[in-house]
């Protein structure tokens, strides 16, 4: 099983700034703890800041992976150009968010992704990307 975890703008600020809302835990920490937590899954990791460079990523892994763990973050809530790749691909995408953004502001309750996706896990802090590797297996 080959999965693909992608994060969007500002994710490699995890566990540096805004601990309250965010933890205070790396990505790169946790990325650590969920391969040893799932050894059968052959797990990378990528994170850009740039909307044309996950696009690209979608489209490079979305025909040879089995699945994608995306959160794309702010461009959640803007990006027409990520749902449609999302949209585009054979695999399985399954959107995460760490907080709730239901219960924030009310820009963050739409999502461009939630409809091409398999499903969205939200609000777990980073137990939702732990819930989302699960839900492929
Ligand atoms: O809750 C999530 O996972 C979000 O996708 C995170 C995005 C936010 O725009 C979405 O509405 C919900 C923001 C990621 C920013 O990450 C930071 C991490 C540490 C410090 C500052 C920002």
């Amino acid at each position: 099983m080959k999965l693909m975890i992608i994060n969007g703008p500002n994710l490699n600020l995890l566990g540096k700034r805004e601990p309250e809302v965010y933890g205070n835990t790396t990505f790169e920490e946790y990325f650590s703890e969920l391969q040893a937590k799932f050894p059968q899954v052959q797990m990378g990791y990528f994170q850009s800041n740039i909307e044309g460079e996950l696009i690209d990523k979608i489209q490079e892994v979305g025909f040879e992976y089995d699945g994608i763990v995306l959160n794309a973050a702010s461009y959640t809530h803007t990006s027409v150009g990520i749902g449609d790749a999302v949209k585009a691909v054979d695999a399985p995408v399954v959107e995460v968010h760490i907080s709730n953004t239901h219960k924030r502001e009310d820009f963050r309750h739409v999502s461009y992704i939630s409809s091409g996706a398999k499903g969205v896990i939200l609000g777990f802090g980073l137990q939702s990307y732990d819930l989302a590797i699960k839900s492929f297996l």
